[in-house]
């Protein structure tokens, strides 16, 4: 298997799938559309759409069934990175190497931006597959839980209120970035199983090694933010320890963070052991993101 040919791959279909699921430049009101494009097309490494494409082509679906799966989870994630860079949350001027939404066009029109993306990621769900309604329901119900209060905006609040208490535990700190990181990337894993029709045992199989494959994304990213510079980044660097910011790396230090993030990576590679098939793409995919470097 050739990891970055693969990769590659997934990811020209992410950028498709986006193109075909975004509404057309120049719909009305035109500086709405035009921000929502304006965030999405910056880019990013598109780890989201990658794993529900990876994980339908597990379970041999054809792989254009999971192309509004795919776009709808960027969408929220594109909207929830929109939102956190807002002057009210992390007040942000540089995101996936441009100006944030916010400086680029100007508050209100960001927010909406934002807005628009989480509802347009359920209408495209609704509208791609009304020819199985099955599936469409487990796909509302994967996204609408992992996008929601109890977990990514709920980690984002609890995230919010953690910065403010510096007695923050390992297990809280660990409970927030499931809810607000690791949630987003389980759910992608589990929607490209749905999509595939995966048994449900084998849909909770995903979401365990997403879960796992997120807590280690989000303590490598941690380490990042402490250690790589912002050019880098494409965001701006070292605003965990300038904010004072409970992280892992400020709770354990970045040699105990990264035998942590090494902890998940495996529990992820065992979870994805236990499904059927070839899962060297998946595993090979988790080796990289703890090897990432932005
Ligand atoms: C505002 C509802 C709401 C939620 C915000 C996504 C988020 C929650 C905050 C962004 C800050 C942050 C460090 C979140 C943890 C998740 C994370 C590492 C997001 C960045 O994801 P990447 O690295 O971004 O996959 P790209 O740009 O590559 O898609």
């Amino acid at each position: 298997m050739d990891f970055t040919a693969k990769l590659q791959t997934y990811r020209q279909r992410a950028e498709k799938a986006l193109q075909e699921h975004l509404p057309l430049a120049g719909t009305r009101p035109a500086r709405l559309h035009e921000a929502m494009r304006y965030s999405v097309e910056a880019g990013g490494k598109r780890l989201r759409p990658v794993l529900v494409l990876a994980a339908a082509d597990l379970f041999s679906a054809p792989l254009f069934r999971a192309d509004a799966a795919a776009a709808a989870i960027e969408f929220i994630h594109t909207y929830s990175l929109i939102h956190d860079d807002l002057p009210c949350m992390d007040n942000d001027d540089l995101r996936r190497g441009r100006p944030t939404a916010h400086k680029q066009f100007d508050e209100a029109t960001a927010l909406l931006a934002g807005d628009a993306l989480l509802t347009h990621a359920f209408w495209k769900l609704a509208a791609s597959y009304g020819d199985e309604p099955l599936v469409t329901t487990g796909l509302l119900f994967e996204l609408g839980s992992a996008a929601g209060s109890e977990r990514l905006i709920g980690g984002q609040m609890e995230d919010l209120l953690a910065e403010k208490n510096s007695a923050t535990t390992p297990d809280e700190l660990r409970s927030i970035h499931l809810k607000k990181t690791a949630a987003m990337i389980a759910a992608s894993l589990a929607m490209g199983g749905i999509v595939a029709h995966a048994k449900r045992e084998e849909v909770d199989t995903l979401r365990q090694a997403g879960e796992h494959l997120g807590l280690a994304f989000q303590i490598i990213d941690d380490i990042l933010d402490a250690t790589a510079d912002t050019a880098t980044l494409g965001k701006t660097a070292g605003k965990d320890a300038k904010a004072d910011k409970t992280t892992y790396v400020k709770l354990h230090g970045i040699k105990a963070a990264r035998t942590l993030a090494r902890k998940e990576s495996d529990a992820a590679l065992a979870a994805l052991a236990r499904l059927p098939g070839d899962t060297s793409f998946l595993a090979a995919l988790v080796h990289d993101m703890a090897a990432r470097n932005r």
